[in-house]
């Protein structure tokens, strides 16, 4: 494939460029967090940093880490670096108010998150000429805005499908050509099993390429992916906390994702230490936002294990480039693309007058999440009549896709039922093997 690129001079910028760059907007943004966050702030004074000790990148290390404890902490205003009236967008996680991430954009940062986008669409062949297809969910999750900007810069022509309605997305596919998906992993490998099921071969799709990414998928994975649909499937990542998609995007060569880093700033820490560790370590990513106004994180721990590597990239492009994450540092499960933590489960629990016994089990069947959730029954809510039971498990099931936005399947269970561990509780049985 011939390189394309959105932004050349960034893309192929050397080294000594991008880190002159880097440290220019960094300066700059330690000002202005400093300036307007007095969260953050308290940081650095109980830290003893200046904003004048940041010089460039060479001084990033002396900047306080943010965690999602500080997200909390400081949830909803706390983190804000610009007057609410001159914020136009917000995104959210999904969650209870401590767990859910909320992001705020200026049109700015709305912009430099497009031109994120539109570098990974461009990356993978998009054109003006390409009609592209966003599966992914439109609304407060960033997947579907992110790339639907993202195809608008480029030009192509946007299908902006949002999740589900799968007979709907094989029709419009068909329909109007499209020749880019954009959508979970496993939402495209349901969509092409659906079009298989429907007599179509690859050949008969018009689809060239896909930008999967939200959660872990396998090699395996974007092989069969790339076999059912006839097409070449790349990686993308983000998070909603730095803006959404295109955090990091991945290029012809499909070897990891190209980091974004004139927007980004990627380290990798020792995550029981937060020693910043060399280039080609695997630990902690780690997240500069250098020149986002509104929510500009500096220093803030993903929590996703990963390995930065600057090694001569085939495409051209010198950006940083990180490896697919391979597992998080705390219990944070990605079903069907949304974030699940096991205490989200145990809140609506407590809520709904259980007790918090509780095992979560998480398979993939057919390229598509599986998730069951077995409760026991406290003897005050116990039964054994099996329409109550029914019942109770739909009431269950109801309570938790309010407070997670996905539908998991309740199975009740006769109290103590649920194995006792006499360490840590196994809350979480995941089968995946995703890593
Ligand atoms: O998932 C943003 C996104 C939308 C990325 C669409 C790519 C495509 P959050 O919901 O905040 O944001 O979840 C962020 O998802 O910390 C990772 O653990 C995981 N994640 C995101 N992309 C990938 C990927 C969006 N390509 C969290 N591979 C991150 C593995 C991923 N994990």
């Amino acid at each position: 494939m011939s390189q394309n690129y959105y932004q050349k001079e960034i893309e192929t910028m050397s080294a000594e460029e991008m880190k002159k760059l880097q440290s220019e907007k960094l300066v700059k943004q330690v000002k202005h967090v400093y300036e307007n966050v007095p969260y953050y702030k308290n940081l650095m004074d109980e830290k003893g940093v200046k904003p004048e000790d940041i010089c460039g990148i060479e001084d990033l290390h002396k900047l306080p880490f943010l965690t999602k404890a500080d997200l909390r902490d400081a949830y909803p205003y706390g983190l804000l670096a610009k007057p609410l009236e001159d914020c136009v967008r917000i995104h959210s996680t999904s969650g209870t108010t401590g767990r859910r991430v909320v992001a705020f954009y200026t049109q700015h940062d709305v912009d430099l998150w497009e031109d994120c986008c539109a570098r990974a669409i461009t990356a993978v062949g998009g054109t003006k000429k390409d009609v592209c297809q966003v599966a992914y969910g439109y609304g407060l999750f960033t997947g579907g805005f992110g790339l639907n900007g993202g195809s608008h810069k480029v030009g192509c022509l946007t299908l902006p499908m949002s999740s589900g309605n799968t007979e709907r997305q094989v029709q419009f596919m068909m329909d109007m050509q499209a020749t880019i998906l954009c959508c979970t992993p496993s939402y495209a490998a349901y969509i092409g099993e659906s079009l298989k099921e429907q007599g179509y071969k690859p050949e008969d799709i018009p689809l060239k390429a896909g930008i999967f990414g939200a959660e872990p998928w396998t090699e395996e994975m974007r092989q069969g992916i790339e076999k059912t649909l006839g097409i070449k499937a790349y990686d993308i990542y983000g998070l909603t906390e730095t803006t959404g998609p295109g955090v990091a995007f991945e290029c012809s060569e499909q070897t990891g994702m190209h980091v974004n880093e004139d927007h980004f700033y990627a380290e990798i820490i020792d995550p029981d230490t937060g020693e910043v560790l060399p280039e080609g370590s695997k630990g902690e990513l780690v997240f500069t936002s250098l020149d986002k106004e509104a929510f500009p994180l500096l220093r803030y721990r993903t929590r996703d294990i990963c390995v930065l590597s600057r090694e001569k990239c085939s495409c051209g492009r010198t950006l940083v480039k990180m490896a697919k994450p391979m597992g998080r540092t705390d219990d944070m499960l990605i079903i069907r693309g949304v974030n699940v933590f096991p205490s989200q489960i145990e809140t609506v629990l407590l809520k709904e007058g259980y007790e918090p016994n509780y095992q979560i089990i998480v398979d993939r069947v057919n390229n598509n999440d599986t998730f069951e959730v077995n409760v026991e029954m406290t003897p005050e809510k116990f039964t054994d009549k099996v329409a109550d039971i029914i019942a109770m498990e739909k009431a269950l099931a109801n309570s938790m896709k309010i407070m997670l936005g996905i539908n998991p399947t309740v199975h009740l269970v006769p109290p103590k039922a649920i194995a006792r561990s006499e360490g840590k509780a196994v809350r979480v049985i995941d089968k995946r093997n995703l890593i």
